[in-house]
């Protein structure tokens, strides 16, 4: 019998770290697209009213930024004439352990429960029998669900509503049609818990037509591309834009160059943003050949794209061929990435590291290489996993050989297996430093050197993520967000529960070492930022004529020498507009003097670095010379400030435009006088 109200909470579990916590952040970056397309098809039946008379409520849960709320889903389980669905929602293999506690959690207290996703769906696909981790769901009364779901969602919910759900649906053998399937929708209350809250995403094909080894896409969405159609896209994109602002996507393909309807689709965003004005930016997936589709870059552009990510895997073609993946061609690389660049569109690769051909000489060798020769803007590296779902995974199980047992490690961050040529720590060691030399203050420079100042911020911005997740928060930038939040009683079960001060007392030093080390990736941005941040041709005319003039004089910056400094560099570029002599105040109070044209805060760090050290030896009285230390004090705020305001205006903090992302026109200086030594 149907209740009268039926309640679906569609839940994306997180996962836990290193020490048995649950990984939330007070906000997320990458939007989750399983939980958008769920929310997207459970509205749809929501609205057709395929339920007939029941009053269906939806709620959304990613516990990335949220927690769980059990107590309330446990309060609403026992209203009479209610029923409750709890929907563990995207469940990749990193994400099970949580995902089967929570599971565990619910049925304790008689909720029912669904779970879907990569990891259910990659085992049902290559083993014959159920495995244990997912059998112990089921002992459970846990319902299992492998395979995609647009087709059958109706049905699942239908069945859930009248208390006759199954143990497991298999439906991997028939993946749905997705050209009139709904599209993903992101629930409004994301909005505000995600950095861009401009930010959707949506799948517009499944399956991939290669066959890498590593990959568990093909066994599981299938190696036949199935896409949804170019209105409904569009429509939905048409729409997202109008109830929320969304703007700035994600096309999760994991190759949109072999969507077939690619071309349609840049045709008619295209006309979206030519015709009606709505202009959106996406960042899309592609194999290293796509610059080769003829038209493909250009339309791309067109369309709104801005970045790209390649699957690179690695620069050793005996790695390449021994994972199958062969249509990637060594030798193409660079022009890849040349391509897309002459074409204003910011490249990220992806790299993989513990191929069965690398050593940590050898890795060593080719991030080199990638760095000088490939010169990609971004690069997000990947310890090699042998991920359920895979080849690679069932030919490890069949073969018996050595594979770590905790799914929860299965995050491509972690060694999940045996090296053949790294053992001892070195797996872990190449890892690492493929990530410290490619976000290096001095590739980080040449980075944004050679980048378009109209791509500047977005690669800065992206720079930062990544570096800050790596050294600061010791993960994956995919599984991190902004400011790491600790709840002590969800830990995993085998570690032990905190008591209030034991848990203070871990979460003081925490904090204490996450506020230091983001300052300091902050001071290294600071500094990226004054070496290459793009100036306007009137700040580098005026700056030119100030420094000319500078030789001349030992005194402080004067308002009239301003102004002569912009009238000589209107002489020399007429459309240089001279500003008003209160608009010169202001300037002036930035620029303070006219040795500020250094582009560097190496000075004002050498006299922290100074001051610490005399303190050290005892030399108090030289240490705190109040002066010289206030004076510096207050460069330091200054400087800050105009990096802050920077970031504010150009980046998702300013919650910006991204159409607005080059440098503004006029004197945009930054205060960064020598600092004051005393000497
Ligand atoms: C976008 C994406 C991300 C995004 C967003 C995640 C998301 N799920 O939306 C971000 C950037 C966060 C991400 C991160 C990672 N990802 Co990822 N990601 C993808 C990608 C490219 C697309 C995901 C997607 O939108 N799929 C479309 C949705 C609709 O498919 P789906 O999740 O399977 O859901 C369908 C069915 O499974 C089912 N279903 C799902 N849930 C439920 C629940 C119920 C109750 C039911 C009935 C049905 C059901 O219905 C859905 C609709 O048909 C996939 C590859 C792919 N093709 O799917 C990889 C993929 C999921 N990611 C993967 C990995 C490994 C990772 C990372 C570990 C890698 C890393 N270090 O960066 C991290 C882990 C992050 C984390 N812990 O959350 C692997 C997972 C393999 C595995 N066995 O676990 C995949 C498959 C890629 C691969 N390399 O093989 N990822
Ligand atoms: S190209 Fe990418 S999506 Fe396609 S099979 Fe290889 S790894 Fe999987």
């Amino acid at each position: 019998m149907c209740p009268s109200v039926f309640h679906i909470f569609l839940v994306r579990p997180s996962k836990y770290d290193d020490e048995g916590f649950v990984i939330r952040h007070w906000r997320a970056v990458v939007p989750s697209n399983s939980l958008a397309c769920l929310y997207g098809l459970s509205e749809d039946v929501r609205q057709r009213r395929a339920l007939g008379e029941v009053d269906v409520r939806i709620y959304v849960v990613d516990e990335a930024v949220d927690k769980i709320p059990l107590e309330r889903i446990f309060r609403l389980n026992r209203r009479a004439g209610e029923r409750v669905l709890v929907c563990l929602v995207g469940v990749q293999t990193n994400q099970f352990c949580r995902a089967a506690d929570i599971a565990l959690a619910l049925r304790q207290n008689q909720v029912a429960v669904m779970i879907g996703g990569f990891h259910v769906s990659g085992m049902t696909a290559m083993f014959p029998c159920v495995s244990p981790e997912i059998q112990k769901l089921v002992d459970a009364g846990v319902t299992v669900v492998a395979g995609e779901v647009e087709h059958r969602w109706a049905d699942l919910l239908k069945d859930a509503c009248e208390g006759k759900l199954k143990p497991i649906y298999r439906f991997l053998d028939d993946p749905p049609d997705l050209s009139e399937a709904p599209c993903p929708i992101k629930h409004q209350q994301f909005t505000a818990k995600h950095v861009h809250s401009n930010y959707g995403t949506i799948d517009c094909s499944r399956g991939c037509p290669f066959n890498c080894s590593f990959c568990t896409i093909i066994n599981v969405q299938g190696r036949k591309s199935r896409h949804r159609s170019p209105e409904c896209i569009v429509g939905a994109i048409r729409q997202a834009y109008g109830n929320s602002g969304v703007n700035l996507y994600f096309f999760t393909d994991d190759n949109f160059a072999r969507n077939p309807a690619w071309e349609e689709i840049f045709d008619r965003l295209i006309a979206l943003r030519e015709d009606e004005g709505i202009a959106i930016e996406f960042v899309i997936q592609a194999d290293i050949a796509a610059h080769k589709i003829p038209g493909f870059i250009e339309k791309s552009v067109r369309a709104g794209c801005c970045t790209v990510f390649i699957g690179m895997e690695s620069l050793n073609p005996r790695n390449l061929e021994a994972a199958g993946k062969t249509q990637n061609r060594v030798q193409e690389y660079r022009a890849s990435i040349e391509a897309w660049h002459n074409a204003r569109v910011t490249t990220l690769v992806g790299y993989i590291i513990g191929f069965p051909h690398d050593t940590e000489e050898s890795v060593r060798c080719d991030i080199r290489r990638l760095i000088s020769e490939v010169q990609p803007d971004q690069a997000s590296f990947f310890m090699m996993a042998p991920l359920p779902g895979s080849q690679d995974h069932r030919r490890m199980i069949q073969d018996g050989s050595p594979i770590e047992a905790d799914y929860n490690r299965f995050d491509c961050f972690h060694e999940t297996t045996s090296h053949p040529l790294m053992n001892n720590g070195a797996w872990t060691r190449a890892y690492a430093e493929a990530w410290r030399r490619f976000y290096s203050l001095e590739n980080m420079k040449t980075i944004l050197s050679r980048t378009h100042a109209e791509r500047y911020w977005d690669v800065f911005f992206n720079l930062f993520w990544y570096k800050n997740s790596v050294v600061n928060e010791g993960m994956h930038p995919m599984l991190t967000g902004l400011v790491r939040l600790k709840d002590r009683v969800s830990r995993r079960a085998c570690f032990p529960q905190e008591s209030r001060l034991a848990h203070l007392r871990r979460r003081i030093p925490e904090i204490y070492k996450f506020v230091q080390g983001t300052l300091r990736v902050a001071l290294e941005m600071e500094e990226l930022w004054l070496a290459t941040r793009k100036r306007s041709e009137t700040e580098v005319r005026v700056m030119e004529e100030l420094a000319a003039m500078r030789a001349k004089f030992r005194r402080g910056l004067r308002i009239s020498d301003l102004q002569t400094a912009y009238t000589r560099a209107k002489a020399r570029m007429p459309s240089i507009e001279v500003p008003s002599r209160m608009s010169l105040y202001r300037e002036r109070a930035s620029l303070l003097r006219v040795s500020c044209l250094r582009q560097t805060r190496r000075d004002l760090a050498r006299f922290w670095i100074g001051v610490r050290r005399q303190f050290r030896q005892g030399r108090i009285g030289t240490a705190l010379r109040i002066d010289r230390l206030a004076l510096n004090a207050l460069r330091e705020i200054r400087l800050a400030a105009s990096f802050l305001r920077a970031l504010m205006t150009a980046g998702p903090l300013g919650k910006a435009n991204p159409q607005h992302r080059s440098s503004e026109p006029g004197l945009d200086i930054c205060p960064v006088p020598p600092a004051e030594t005393g000497r």
